[in-house]
């Protein structure tokens, strides 16, 4: 292809997809786009900064050098190369440029660019659900965006290898990172994973301009980047020079220009681009000194000319780029190289210490004036492009990207049902329980049952997922037989693996599992296919990916979490793996609703809804309904490997309607009753036999089984607000704990951090001891740590009493 001429479709496959009425942009038309880009991007930030009243005084920020940085890439992809099955991760700090071109696409209102960084503004980094033009994956955190592409391409192979998405091309997942974000060691665990999994169809587009916040690169990155990346299968290409300069290479005296930039060492010529013409002519007639040929060429050019041609790298050039998106790959993930400057095009360009930079309202006078902007004029489109404004609105219209519109997809809810249960009996722990419902659903051929994906980072057998694999398969793009099986050696695990597979293979990196979660959890909006997402780990590990964890929920990803083994229940496994703090994380994460139950028959009511809740549609309507719950969101379950004797009983609607909304009543206080234990998960024995021995003292005591600390905890906060707004709403725990006497005391003890609970005096104005683990696990048997933590049935009793020495004297 001459990409000076007209771009083409990048693919001939996908140059058949019926794109209605699009047609590539002329190259000239490509540069004119690119300048209203950088224009727009940077008055977005300027308005933001200078322009907009600003009450506080404080800062509103904005990265105008980074922005500048990516825009010929991002123009380029946008209105040339993408498609609208493409999904695009674009860095943090280049949410103005997305917002411009969503702008100037028509996906972006006046309003939003306007009040860029403002409350119900256009916002600071892309947001999949604070942002209303079409983000593909929110970033922020850096790293995190960058990965997520890898996963979806995976997911995408997911999706069709089961005859799935078909109504849908296949996209190209593509990460546009900033350089530094490759110091971030979530890059080099997902690079490992897309390896052993055949990755294709990704690309990671780097925009190398060797800056990061603080810092630029001392040495050349990109040769042990290439050996990273080839040695990970990935094809590298690496985009240095720009056009201008590589017609140098035919000229005398060209190659040692050539040379010079090669050998330049990044601090300086980061200086020298700052400085601009002038201080390029002045460094090269030291260093080429010797070399008339090369120096005719810089004495033949302006400051301004010799400016443009030492600074004309890959990645701010436009042809260079067409042809490398072009010529690039499906068949296997590719990482673009791409040489830039940050702030290219702006006063600050290369200067050290421009990432946060802005420019003055000076700068931006004679910036608008350069663009050709007149007074009133800065949000205009066309303005200053010289151009008939109605063909090149025709033009924008006619981008291949834009040729569906919003491009976030729906599916259809997968009906749940009853679900099938397994017989329970006598002991068991709730993991075990969760391996046989997940056994029994396997078993059957309902729709559930086919939509459900498992995966586990490394821990499928010790999460009791090993049954549900043995009879759905694991997930590889080409069928593998199990070597062990067609010898005939025995094994518990039998585990085919094929493109009908339903279970994902992670290695042990957990934030892998995160962020594979988090695009199982978006299959329908990204894919239009709906995915119920299981992921299994041991709890403590949730901290080792939290902030994967914190990017998928941001990003309304739908799945089921399941933390197994949790707590020091997990005895002889010790402090390392006995966590402390996951409730308190299940109850802050937004997104994500936590449950901790302790018998089987509360996890298959649990299980039940999770299906259903994680498919709610989010609400988009404005208005507030106080009491509403979120519409829907992921769900986390808190399991322990204890076996518990298991209750023979059928649970009551209102039991059922309890255990979702976070508690019931084992034993019911009587009206009047001065004592409640409140318990979770495994602890339940402990405090059941606390209230055995209670009784006697307390006979109208009750016993709350705390199903959810986090759903009666958000329960509450959502009623008082509602009340402050004069709702007359009560919200379960206050339902649950009104007949309490106005002195009673309520022990809570939990597996956990005893903050879970300790909030529930609140509700009513009770006191409250609070019991759970503070201080980190160890080895021991359950018993011996139960009582070294005090959270067995003598401390229970002992906070019973306690609390009954210190009784305040009624009110009169
Ligand atoms: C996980 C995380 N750590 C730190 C930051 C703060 N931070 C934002 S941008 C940045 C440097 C980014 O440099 P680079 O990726 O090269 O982007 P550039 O602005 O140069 O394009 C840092 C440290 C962040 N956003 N996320
Ligand atoms: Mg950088």
């Amino acid at each position: 292809m001459n990409s000076s001429q007209n771009v083409n479709l990048p693919h001939a496959a996908q140059a058949e997809s019926e794109i209605p009425q699009t047609q590539p942009l002329r190259v000239e038309l490509l540069r004119d786009l690119e300048r209203k880009v950088l224009w727009l991007s940077t008055q977005i930030i300027h308005h933001a900064n200078h322009e907009r009243p600003n009450d506080s005084g404080l800062k509103v920020g904005g990265h105008q050098a980074s922005s500048a940085s990516v825009v010929t890439i991002m123009t380029a992809l946008y209105f040339a190369v993408l498609r609208p099955e493409d999904r695009v991760a674009v860095k943090p700090h280049a949410s103005p440029v997305f917002h411009a071109i969503q702008y100037l696409l028509g996906n972006q209102s006046l309003e939003k660019i306007k009040s860029f960084r403002a409350y119900g503004g256009a916002q600071a980094y892309p947001s999949r659900t604070k942002d209303s033009d079409d983000v593909d994956f929110s970033t922020g955190s850096v790293g995190l965006g960058v990965a997520t592409t890898s996963f979806a391409s995976l997911v995408q192979d997911y999706v069709r290898a089961h005859g799935w998405g078909q109504q849908w091309p296949e996209g190209r997942m593509i990460a546009l990172a900033g350089d530094a974000e490759l110091d971030e060691g979530n890059i080099y665990e997902a690079l490992i994973e897309g390896w052993k999994h055949g990755l294709r169809n990704t690309w990671w587009i780097i925009d190398y301009n060797r800056q990061s916040l603080d810092a630029i690169i001392p040495a050349p990155l990109t040769s042990k980047l290439r050996t990273v990346f080839e040695n990970m299968g990935w094809e590298v290409r690496t985009l240095k020079y720009g056009r201008k300069l590589e017609a140098l290479r035919n000229r005398p005296g060209g190659a040692d220009i050539i040379e010079w930039i090669d050998t330049c060492d990044n601090a300086l010529y980061s200086a020298l681009t700052f400085q601009g013409g002038e201080g390029f002519r002045r460094q090269l007639a030291v260093d080429l000194a010797g070399r008339p040929a090369a120096m005719a060429i810089v004495d033949a050019l302006s400051d301004a000319e010799l400016a443009a041609l030492m600074t004309d790298l890959g990645g701010h050039c436009l042809e260079t780029l067409l042809d490398a998106f072009d010529a690039a790959s499906r068949e296997r993930p590719v990482c673009f190289i791409c040489y830039t400057i940050k702030g290219y095009g702006l006063p600050f360009a290369g200067h050290k210490d421009n990432h946060a930079g802005l420019m003055t309202v000076e700068q931006m006078r004679a910036f608008k004036s350069a663009n050709n902007i007149l007074e009133g004029e800065e949000w205009s489109r066309s303005a200053g492009l010289n151009r008939d404004a109605r063909e090149f609105e025709l033009s924008l219209e006619r981008v291949p990207f834009n040729a569906k519109g919003r491009r976030r997809l729906a599916a259809e809810k997968i009906e749940v049902g009853e679900l099938p249960l397994p017989r329970v009996k006598g002991s068991m722990s709730t993991q075990q329980g969760f391996g046989l419902i997940l056994q029994e659903i396997a078993r059957g051929q309902t729709r559930l049952a086919e939509r459900i994906v498992t995966t586990s980072p490394d821990v499928t057998v010790s999460t009791n997922l090993g049954p549900w694999v043995n009879r759905r398969g694991v997930f590889e793009l080409r069928e593998i037989e199990d070597v062990f099986q067609e010898r005939r050696l025995m094994s518990v695990q039998r585990w085919g693996k094929g493109p009908k597979g339903q279970h994902f293979e992670l290695g042990i990196a957990e934030n892998n599992l995160f962020l594979m979660l988090g695009v199982l959890g978006l299959s329908h909006e990204l894919f239009g296919e709906r995915l119920i997402p299981i992921g299994t780990l041991y709890d403590p590990f949730i901290a080792r990916g939290l902030d994967a964890l914190n990017h998928a929920c941001y990003q309304d990803a739908r799945f089921i979490l399941v933390g197994t083994p949790s707590g020091v229940t997990l005895a002889p496994e010790g402090g390392a793996h006995q966590s402390i703090a996951t409730p308190l994380i299940g109850m802050a994460q937004d997104g994500i609703a936590s449950f901790e139950p302790a018998f089987v028959d509360e996890l298959a009511v649990i299980l039940g809804w999770a299906f259903e809740y994680i498919q709610r549609v989010p609400k988009t309507a404005a208005g507030h309904d106080w009491l509403h719950e979120r519409e829907g969101g992921s769900v986390y379950l808190r399991l322990s490997t204890r076996p518990l004797d298991q209750p023979v009983r059928g649970l009551s609607a209102e039991q059922k309607h309890g255990i979702i909304a976070g508690g019931y009543w084992l034993r019911p206080p009587q009206e009047g009753a001065d004592l409640v234990i409140a318990a979770s998960g495994a602890l339940l024995p402990e405090a059941a036999s606390a209230m055995a021995h209670l009784l006697i003292r307390c006979p109208d005591a009750g016993l709350l089984s705390v199903t959810s600390a986090d759903r009666l905890n958000a329960g509450w906060k959502a009623a008082q607000t509602a009340q402050q707004h004069g709702d007359a709403v009560e919200s379960h725990v206050e339902r649950l704990l009104a007949p309490l006497a106005h002195d009673a005391r309520i022990v809570t003890v939990v597996d956990g951090h005893p903050a879970t609970l300790s909030w529930i005096g609140g509700v009513h104005g009770h006191r409250v001891q609070a019991l759970g683990v503070e201080h980190f696990g160890q080895s021991g048997s359950i018993d011996d740590l139960y009582r070294h933590y005090r959270i067995d049935t003598d401390a229970i009793i002992e906070a019973a009493c306690a609390q009954r020495a210190r009784r305040s004297p009624p009110r009169p």
